[in-house]
């Protein structure tokens, strides 16, 4: 694990959230949104919180990362190009016929992705899964998974947080990345998931609410939720769907692309993210 540097993974957060708007720009499909609200606490595992290895991506004794939300996969998929895991020219293919970036991550196709998602809810219960297995073969890695706040509406969420604690499972960490935004709306307006940490108390876990795109708030959240106690730990994210770039933030419209950014809109959206390659 590399020293925590707040200000080094701002920088990688920044030059991520290019990649996520060129990758789906190209693609002229992809869900931008929720990638920007995601990327900063993606940007910390990948680059501090996870015992990974890229040159090992099957290494048996990572840290897993399970990304619930699947249909968020360029955040992951730009997270593992800037680690080494893959070129970072292939992210230009996403969602290409043939391409290993499909639009939900495939842990057949894509070299550090550790379960394949996309249908919401389910990629939490693997998640538990695999915290199982390594529970039951004494290693001692973690799997954090990453969930929507619309995401938990999926009543198999429930399923699994309950399961996680009759099973101890301490190596197992939530994060839902509550950006208050579902596909169609407000989350609050469609199924309300508040008050979110005392629906996960309620199920028997450790919860704890943060700001989603405060680095150090993050680092403490995690370094909290490390504690093997005998419990699952939730860190409850308040994020901004599209944080970064102010247009986009807050608006549902940028859910999900439904083809390029129209001309000047795609220049003016990376000049505001800052420069990069
Ligand atoms: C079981 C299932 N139902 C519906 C969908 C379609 N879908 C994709 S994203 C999405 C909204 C998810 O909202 P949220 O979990 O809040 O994600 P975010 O705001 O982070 O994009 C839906 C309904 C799906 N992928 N899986
Ligand atoms: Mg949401």
């Amino acid at each position: 694990m590399t020293e925590f540097n707040p200000h080094a993974l701002r920088e990688t957060a920044r030059r991520l959230r290019r990649d996520i708007l060129q990758m789906v720009h190209t693609a002229g499909s992809g869900h931008p949104g929720g990638s920007f609200s995601a990327i900063d606490i993606v940007t910390y595992l990948y680059f501090h919180g996870m015992r990974i290895d890229p040159e090992r991506p099957d290494w048996e004794d990572r840290d897993r990362f399970v990304l619930s939300k699947g249909h968020c996969s360029p955040a992951a998929y730009a997270a593992l190009a800037a680690r080494g895991y893959f070129p970072r020219e292939l992210l230009w293919t996403l969602r290409e016929i043939g391409s290993p970036l499909q639009g939900h991550p495939d842990m057949r196709k894509t070299p550090g992705i550790d379960m394949t998602t996309g249908s919401l809810g389910q990629g939490f219960s693997c998640a538990a899964g695999i915290a199982l297995a390594g529970k039951l073969q004494r290693r001692d890695f973690r799997v954090y998974a990453m969930l929507g706040d619309g995401e938990i509406q999926e009543g198999v969420v429930w399923e699994a947080a309950m399961a996680a604690v009759h099973y101890k499972l301490d190596n197992l960490i939530a994060i839902v990345d509550n950006n208050k935004l579902q596909t169609d709306g407000w989350t609050a307006d469609i199924m309300t998931v508040e008050p979110v940490e005392e629906k996960w108390r309620g199920f028997g876990w450790q919860a704890r609410r943060i700001d989603g795109h405060d680095f150090e708030a993050i680092h403490a959240a995690f370094e909290w939720a490390r504690e093997r106690a005998g419990v699952p730990h939730v860190i409850v994210a308040d994020t901004v769907k599209g944080k970064g770039v102010r247009e986009m933030e807050g608006n549902v419209a940028w859910h999900a692309l439904g083809g390029p950014l129209p001309a000047g809109q795609y220049e003016r959206f990376m000049a505001e993210l800052g420069e990069g390659a």
